[in-house]
Order: structure tokens, then C-alpha cells, then sequence
């Protein structure tokens, strides 16, 4: 199997060979693709260097699955040349998301939507998929109705750049600016850029892809997205208003035997999820489990996932092995 990896040098880039490695996914040629800048570098995967290369050799070597985490730009006119040659494609930007003809995929949601004919697939926005992979199984349960989000984003979504200026402020160091304010000590509600209607498209993500995961635009996602100086992944209070009435300890239940899902919830024990400890594990965690008493069939909770793994590499990489796994490539 031929795996192309397109934004090899960037943040998720490093964390996708980092989660093949781990899940020991089975490559036979491994090709590292990034700009024209990055060609000639040497990235070493599991004891192998291998040399970067640019996106016209990568698709003449034709890949049979290339996952993108290069930006919409790079995906818009990419993903396209890739597919003509036969490669499945696997996007990590937002490019091909909402478009009708392309599938948005988490795999324990919606795989099984997925077919030979699909050779552009989108993977969802971070902070759309630890939500959706706690709300899926409750929305099957009691049928959502409207979902009120605030987020709490690492600047690792950022990226490199956001990264290092929260560094730099911490250390006193001035440096180059990835937001328009300080990050350290300090909290923006501003994800991406605004968009006309006064939200960001973090937020407008939030309360578009949903439906779209979950084949059901009878419930409204409403979102509030704030940036905050922390590293190791997104966390998100979610308040949800279900059609029908839920018993407590059913939710609990469902929640503990959903796939991926870790209920961590105990206020006598201060346990409840974080980012410091969900940093670098797969799984997407659930806490402060409690009914909204303000208002009939609503619930409250807070959902803690690394937004690098499984708000990105891993879930792709998930998609592919569900594509390897089920005779799709
Ligand atoms: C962010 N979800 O956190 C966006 C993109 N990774 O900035």
C-alpha cells in the first residue's frame, strides 16, 4: 500500500506518523509531500529517512491513498489531480466538507457511508468531532433538538506559529504574532476569521457539520468558540435539548459503551476531563454530567479531546484503515 502524506512537515503532519507508527498501519512505500520550500528535507519514520517531495511526483508515483493536511488552498487544487491518477484522498481542511457530493466522515459515526466511488473524502473540523462522537449516541437515544456549544481551543489548532507565540509571551520573549492579541493569561473568542453573519468559521463549523455527520438537519447547533492558552487539546461545555426526557444514569450508561468515548465524571473525586491529561491519547472525554434543571430533556457536559489526534490524524488515519479494512482501495 502506497500512502502519501500531503503537509508532511506541518503540526498534524507529524502527529499522522506518529499515529501510524503506533497503530502499525500497513504502508509498503511511504511518500512525504509538503511545498517546494520543504523539498529535500529528511523525515525519518520508523527508522527510515525519507527525503520530502513535492506534489507533481507524488502524483506521478500514484498513491493509492493520499491524506492532505496542507490547508484548503493546497487541497483545493490537489485533491482533484490526485484523484484523476486513482488515489483516494483523505482532507483535513474544511475545503471539501460541506459539498454534496463529498462524505464527511467519523468513523465510529459514518463510515459505513463510504464507497469505492468516494476518492475525495473529508475529515471534520477538530472540535466538530469530539462533539459529534459524544452526541451521536445520545441523539440515536433521545433526538437532539438544539445544542448550545462554547469552546475552549488549544493554539495548537492553530498552529506552529500560535505555538510559539504563547511561548515567547510566557518566557517574555517578543516574537512573530499568530493572533491579534496576547494569548498568554488572556482568552479570544476568535477561531479563523469572522464571517458576515458576525460569527467565525469555527463557529459556523460547529453549527453546519453536525447535520451533515449525522444525516439530520432537524436539530441547530449554536456555537461560541474561544481560543485559550493551553497545548494539549480542545475542551467544550455543551448544553443539549433533546425531543425526549433522559434518565441520568442511562446517559452514563450509553456514554461508557460508546467506542472512543471515556466517561470520567465524578465531582466527590474532583474527577472530571482536562486537557493536560487528554493531550496525545485518542479518545474523546466526558464529564460534568448533569441535567440542565432550567429547562425540560436538556443536559449539560464537558468534552475534552487532543485536537491533533483524534480532532485530526487519527481520525484519518481511521478513515483509511476503515478503507484498507473494507476492500474500498
Ligand atoms: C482550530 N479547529 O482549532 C481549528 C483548526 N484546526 O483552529
Amino acid at each position: 500500500m502506497k500512502l502519501a502524506l500531503v503537509g508532511a512537515t506541518g503540526m498534524v503532519g507529524e502527529v499522522m506518523l506518529k499515529v501510524l507508527k503506533e497503530r502499525n498501519f500497513p504502508i509498503d512505500e511511504l511518500l512525504l509531500v509538503a511545498s517546494e520550500k520543504s523539498v529535500g528535507k529528511e523525515i525519518s519514520f520508523k527508522g527510515k529517512n525519507h527525503k520530502v517531495i513535492g506534489l507533481n511526483d507524488a502524483i506521478a508515483a500514484k498513491p493509492t491513498i493520499a491524506i492532505f493536511s496542507a490547508g484548503g488552498n493546497t487541497s483545493l487544487e490537489w485533491a482533484p489531480k490526485f484523484a484523476e491518477v486513482g488515489t483516494t484522498v483523505i482532507d483535513n481542511s474544511s475545503a471539501w466538507r460541506m459539498e454534496a457530493d463529498k462524505k464527511l466522515i467519523v468513523p465510529e459515526i459514518n463510515a459505513h457511508l463510504l464507497t469505492k466511488e468516494d476518492k475525495i473524502i473529508a475529515n471534520p473540523n477538530c472540535s466538530t468531532i469530539q462533539l459529534v462522537m459524544a452526541l451521536a449516541p445520545l441523539h440515536r437515544k433521545y433526538k437532539m433538538k438544539r445544542v448550545v456549544v462554547s469552546t475552549y481551543q488549544s493554539v495548537s489548532g492553530t498552529g506552529l506559529k500560535a505555538v510559539q507565540q504563547m511561548e515567547n509571551e510566557m518566557a517574555g520573549v517578543k516574537g512573530e504574532m499568530a493572533y491579534p492579541y496576547p494569548i498568554h493569561k488572556n482568552a479570544l473568542p476568535h477561531c479563523d476569521v469572522f464571517e458576515e453573519n458576525g460569527y467565525t468559521k469555527e463557529e459556523m463549523k460547529l453549527a453546519r457539520e453536525p447535520q451533515k455527520i449525522l444525516d439530520d438537519k432537524s436539530f441547530s447547533v449554536t456555537a461560541t468558540a474561544v481560543r485559550i492558552p493551553t497545548a494539549g487539546g480542545h475542551s467544550e461545555a455543551v448544553n443539549v435539548q433533546f425531543e425526549n426526557d433522559f434518565d441520568l444514569g442511562e446517559v452514563r450508561r450509553i456514554l461508557h459503551d460508546t467506542p472512543g468515548i471515556v466517561v470520567q465524571d465524578n465531582p466527590q473525586t474532583n474527577t472530571y476531563p482536562m486537557p493536560m491529561y487528554a493531550h496525545d491519547k485518542d479518545d474523546v472525554f466526558v464529564g460534568r454530567i448533569r441535567r440542565d434543571e432550567t429547562q425540560p430533556n436538556t443536559l449539560n457536559m464537558w468534552i475534552v479531546s487532543d485536537n491533533l489526534r483524534k480532532g485530526a490524524a487519527t481520525n484519518a488515519v481511521q478513515i483509511a484503515e476503515y478503507l484498507m479494512d473494507n476492500g474500498l482501495v
